[in-house]
């Protein structure tokens, strides 16, 4: 009989609840992975209290079935400067290469720094000599670094959801040495694509000094990380089942009445200026110039669900957006059809499986991101015998993956247009053979292959610290 596994701790800014039937892919999975071990699920409660209030710093536990769930509220001085500040204002923009709208204020980075600190110390007393720890995403890049000096010699893996830009724009964050060495205090660091791990390499060789040992290992200040990708995925059966709920059927229903003889086009997006928005409105701009066939027919559902709205970035963004769709819809739209219904709000989850299937092409025309999930929920969806068209931008992670859709340059507005008439116009046979081929690689490629790959090279890797310490 196999050994049972060892306790899995889960470090992510924002914890999921695996109760909550609404909780996203990335929750549910690693929701299903903490159930299936037991474990510890541990990060902000989401909660703002008032600098030096009574219970500040306090930890709040509650019990999921097997998993802890255990959070810390964050006071204002240190929601402002780590996590609107360092995390939002400055590695957001850098890492999805807007160095123009970081902002590096030297506040943040102390709050940043602060808040590690403070998050490292009280997961600490929570520890067990044989847990293996899984810290997620940007906002947490130096936590392993905290902890180790705190003496814990765990295994140690880090995921980055975000993109790892290559080393001209690393190199202009300031204080990128000290960041850069914090991955170092990993076993395993994980990102979504091979061109994100072809960034880390020579970053870390260039400006850290870091030697290559082969296979994705590289060593710097006496240890060795292993650095690789695992592309995330989604559930693919989870999403499938959501289209069976009562809100799915009504909602389906509900569009093919309203749109079933429109050519329907849907964007589903936090409002983040990352996505590619205004571009994207300008494609649709270009394509009822161009292809005048899409008059009265073509329409672009966009739900863009609120983000980050106490940074500036974020309002200026709506702003332009609504002001875009209003002149759009303006200067084509007739009384009884609008070619950009714009809705700025989380749709419920439960809803967006008909939302997709209703949609003869998706829009996933990001400037720039780590993965996105929505190209994948949007094939999942898809009728095989009539299945729709996925627009990728070539800057999204999912494009290394998912080859078959039509990939485009966001920022060639005409020629993304023309992607798009394309799409509307695809026969059949060529619709059929694309999507067989991504639905193929996004079922065999799911988030709980994502998880289990992580997990096992965090549990078999072997660098020369820790062959020291055991
Ligand atoms: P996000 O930037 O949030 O995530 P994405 O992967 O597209 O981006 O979406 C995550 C989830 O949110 C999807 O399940 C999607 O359905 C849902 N969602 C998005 N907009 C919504 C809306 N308006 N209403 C309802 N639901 C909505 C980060 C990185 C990504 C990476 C993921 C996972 O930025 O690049 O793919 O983490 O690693």
């Amino acid at each position: 009989m196999s050994a049972p596994s060892p306790r899995l701790v889960v470090v992510s800014n924002r914890i999921g609840d695996p109760r909550k039937p609404a909780a996203g892919g990335l929750a549910v999975a690693l929701g299903n992975v903490l159930a299936s071990r037991g474990g510890v699920w541990f990060g902000w409660s989401g909660k703002v209290v008032a600098d030096g209030a009574p219970g500040a710093g306090k930890l709040h536990y509650q019990r999921a079935g097997a998993v802890q769930l255990v959070t810390i509220d964050l006071s204002e001085q240190d929601f402002e400067d780590y996590y609107c500040g360092y995390s939002n204002r400055a590695l957001w923009p850098a890492f999805h290469y807007r160095l123009d709208l970081a902002d590096f204020a030297a506040g943040y980075f102390a709050g940043y720094q602060r808040v590690n600190r403070l998050l490292a110390r009280k997961l600490a007393t929570l520890l067990q000599p044989d847990d293996v720890i899984w810290v997620h995403d940007y906002h947490l890049i130096p936590l392993a670094d905290e902890l180790r000096a705190l003496g814990c010699r765990q295994r140690i893996g880090f995921f980055l959801h975000v993109p790892l830009p290559p080393p001209p724009i690393l190199a202009a964050i300031p204080g990128h040495e000290w960041l850069m060495r914090s991955f170092f205090a990993y076993d395993l660091v994980g990102l979504q694509t091979q061109a994100d791990v072809d960034h880390f390499g020579r970053f870390v060789q260039e400006e850290a000094g870091a030697v290559s040992l082969g296979d994705g290992v590289f060593e710097a200040l006496g240890r060795q990380v292993l650095a690789r990708s695992f592309p995330i995925g989604i559930d693919v059966e989870e999403f499938r089942d959501l289209a069976g709920s009562e809100e799915s059927r009504q909602t389906e229903a509900m569009l093919r009445k309203q749109y079933g003889h429109r050519r329907l086009l849907v964007g589903v997006d936090r409002l983040d200026y990352s996505k590619g928005l205004p571009r994207r409105f300008r494609a649709i701009q270009d394509l009822l110039e161009n292809y005048p066939e899409n008059l009265q027919s073509a329409t672009l559902i966009q739900i863009a669900s609120p983000s980050r709205e106490t940074l500036s970035a974020y309002t200026d963004l709506r702003d332009e957006l609504e002001g875009l769709a209003g002149k759009i819809n303006g200067e084509f739209g007739e009384l009884d059809w609008l070619p950009i219904r714009y809705l700025h709000r989380t749709w419920a989850r439960r809803r967006l499986p008909a939302l997709y299937r209703c949609s003869r092409v998706a829009l996933v025309t990001p400037l720039r991101d780590g993965m996105n999930l929505v190209a994948k929920e949007y094939v999942a969806m898809q009728n095989e015998a009539d299945p729709g068209v996925l627009v990728l931008s070539r800057f999204a992670g999912a494009a290394e993956q998912m080859r078959e859709a039509l990939l485009v340059n966001p920022y060639d507005i005409p020629a993304t247009a023309q992607a798009i008439q394309r799409a509307l116009r695809m026969p059949l046979a060529e619709r059929r053979e694309r999507h067989a081929a991504l639905l193929r690689q996004i079922t065999e490629h799911d988030v709980h292959e994502w998880s289990r790959n992580f997990l096992d090279a965090l549990a078999t890797v072997k660098t020369r610290l820790r062959a020291e310490i055991q």
